[in-house]
């Protein structure tokens, strides 16, 4: 939601309209990746902070330091924050700005996949490991070799296979990989290096894990998303258009792949059969929050499918003050998922 309609909003009018709650409020979570590990919901989210950064499209604002696992026994129960279970300081080639996370199992070990700018100000994707799922993780030396941009998404398919969907715009940097390497020229504007409204839209990125979890067994791919006649989405489409926010769900044998549209505020999705696309759009899953970002997760628990999602109602419209929030979606016969309001009429 833009931030200019934020200072109109009666925030005790719109909580009353809400159609879920924070799921915890003594700290402010974002972009939570949530997953049914042994009969358990784990939640790995962003930690929001006020670090005093000035605001920018960059999102310098979002300066987050470390992460915090997420449980609850059940969709009712909850929610407990099991502490701090990586920080920044611990994670040697990261310098700042932990951005969303996500989490996968294998063979009784916990991998925690998380963004970071380096040293050098280029956003990497690292991992770290643990034998619970609550952490503390124990982060490798050095990023994920390949990898590049923000917002990990690890899916497991039913052979066990483990892919990791990855990219966002602007302050995520996709658009200045457009040639392969790092496009380091200035200016470090959002809008600088991206297509041009009628160019193809940037597209999000995937990589199969290696059998130990801890790097791509495959140099990354692009995933396109078509529309319905089977044409790449044009950068100016922005209410259908890649951002960031990377999700994959498999229902019912097809593929979705999810992701937020950014300066149009969606949750969208888009379908194919396998898990490297090509996906067609289909729809939105969630129209827009308070805050400026959107950011989700799509996870079956006892058979029923939920959307954990954010916003920054709790903080009164802070952007960067974000809280998560779950709420159940259905997806229909004919495969479409219905669209969630976040807020009642
Ligand atoms: O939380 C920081 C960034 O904001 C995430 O990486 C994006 O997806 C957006 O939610």
């Amino acid at each position: 939601m833009p931030e200019e309609s934020i200072e109109h909003i009666d925030f005790d009018e719109l909580n009353k309209k809400a159609i879920s709650q924070p799921l915890v409020t003594h700290i402010y979570t974002a972009d939570p990746s949530a997953h049914y590990f042994d009969g358990k919901i784990y939640i790995y989210p962003s930690h929001d902070v006020d670090a005093g950064e000035a605001f920018d499209d960059l999102g310098s604002h979002f300066a987050m330091e470390d992460y915090h696992v997420i449980s609850m026994d059940t969709v009712d129960s909850e929610a407990v924050d099991h502490g701090v279970a990586l920080h920044v300081k611990d994670v040697p080639w990261a310098e700042r700005q932990m951005w969303a996370p996500d989490a996968a199992v294998k063979n009784g070990k916990y991998y925690l996949y998380f963004p970071a700018k380096a040293y050098d100000g280029i956003f990497r994707i690292g991992v770290a490991v643990s034998d619970t799922p609550t952490g503390p993780f124990i982060p490798e030396k050095e990023a994920i070799k390949g990898s590049f941009s923000i917002d990990p998404a690890v899916f497991e398919d039913e052979d066990g296979s483990h892919y990791m969907y990855f990219g966002g715009l602007w302050g995520g940097q996709l658009q200045r990989w457009r040639t392969g390497t790092f496009n380091a020229d200035e200016p470090e504007s959002p809008v600088a290096h991206l297509p041009a409204d009628h160019e193809p839209a940037l597209l999000p990125w995937v990589a199969k894990m290696a059998d130990d979890m801890l790097q791509f067994s495959e140099k990354p791919k692009e995933i396109s998303i078509l529309d319905e006649k089977g044409n790449l989405l044009l950068a100016g489409d922005n209410e259908r258009r890649f951002f960031e926010a990377a999700w994959l769900h498999k229902y019912k044998g097809t593929y979705y792949f999810s992701y937020s549209t950014g300066d149009t505020h969606f949750i969208c999705y888009a379908t194919g059969d396998s898990p490297y696309g090509p996906f067609t759009y289909r729809g939105r899953i969630l129209e827009p929050v308070v805050g400026w970002t959107s950011h989700h997760s799509i996870c079956e628990i006892k058979g029923k499918w939920y959307l954990f999602y954010h916003d920054s109602s709790l903080s009164k419209g802070a952007t960067h003050l974000r809280s998560i929030k779950m709420t159940v979606i259905e997806h229909q016969a004919d495969g479409s998922i219905t669209t969630i309001k976040p807020y009642m009429d």
